[in-house]
């Protein structure tokens, strides 16, 4: 494939010795597009049982200040612990999330993050952006340091606002992006010319960087389209002090070992509920 003059260049691809064709396949997805997906990982049930703990732990958000936080007209992110989605061990146990993670990030990757964006009826166009700005490992070393993954809580339809991605920008270096994460206006029409619209169901599961250029886009209906996101680190990434997450000492020691090893948050005895960080995603999206 064929990189931009401004853009990083991977040398090759860091697949792994012995990699079978699903890790090659996942690593090429990554380093290339920056996004691949699993349909069908899930059952509808357990994605059912994820859009009610997502429903729960947004009322609980809202009825407290700094419990959720906007990202743009009618538009929310709430950060939660594991503890408050049921299939949590489910989802960061899969086959596939760890195949992924371990084959990308290496074998000490750690799970960062949980929350979930609620584009509700009325959210409009979110500025293309990527989540964080471009660590010095990507910009030099060509090497890709965290995963985001994304797991919906409805049927995605057109008119819900579906979500947008710009495939092989993660490489885009940050010339004239505002906060190394918002690229100018000028260069919209590259990132529509690239454009896919994503429609997963319940169940499917994807996996990104978190730096190829992505928005929400505009919600025509009156549903919202809840979607959780995992925040998965290689060691010293860095993102995980960006966020809150913590878990309880009886449910880390209810944990099979191969789960906590990829657990570094603190071990607490009760937890506390999460406070969210002023972001400048909220400068930059607008408040909900
Ligand atoms: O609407 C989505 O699916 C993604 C929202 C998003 O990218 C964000 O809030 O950072
Ligand atoms: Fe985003």
């Amino acid at each position: 494939m064929t990189y931009l003059a401004n853009s990083v260049e991977p040398l090759d691809f860091p697949i792994p010795d012995g990699a079978d064709a699903e890790v090659v396949a996942a690593v090429t997805g990554l380093y290339t597009d920056g996004i691949i997906a699993r349909k069908g990982a899930f059952s509808r049930e357990w994605a059912q049982r994820m859009a009610e703990d997502i429903d729960v732990a947004f009322k609980e958000a809202l009825s407290r200040p700094g419990g959720a936080v906007g990202r743009g007209p009618n538009r929310h992110y709430v950060e939660i612990h594991p503890e408050q989605m049921s299939g949590w061990l489910e989802l960061v146990d899969h086959p596939w999330v760890r195949m992924v993670c371990g084959s990308v990030l290496g074998p000490d990757y750690q799970f960062v993050e949980l929350g979930f964006d609620i584009p509700g009826a009325g959210a409009v166009n979110q500025p293309w952006h990527r989540d964080f700005p471009m660590p010095e490992e990507t910009r030099v070393g060509g090497r890709l340091t965290s995963l985001a993954f994304n797991l919906t809580a409805v049927d995605t339809e057109e008119d819900m606002g579906p979500f947008e991605v710009a495939p092989t920008t993660q490489w885009d270096l940050p010339e004239g992006f505002d906060h190394e994460m918002f690229p100018p206006k000028s260069a919209y029409g590259r990132y529509e010319a690239l454009a896919q619209r994503k429609y997963p169901k319940m169940g499917d599961i994807s996996a990104r960087s978190a730096l190829t250029i992505h928005r929400g886009t505009q919600n025509f209906s009156q549903k919202s389209r809840p979607v959780l996101v995992l925040g998965v680190d290689a060691p010293g990434a860095g993102n995980a002090e960006h966020h809150d997450m913590a878990v309880t000492r009886k449910f880390y020691d209810s944990l099979p070992e191969r789960v906590r090893n990829h657990l570094s948050c603190p071990i607490v005895d009760e937890l506390t509920p999460i406070t969210q960080k002023h972001s400048i995603e909220g400068l930059m999206m607008g408040d909900a």
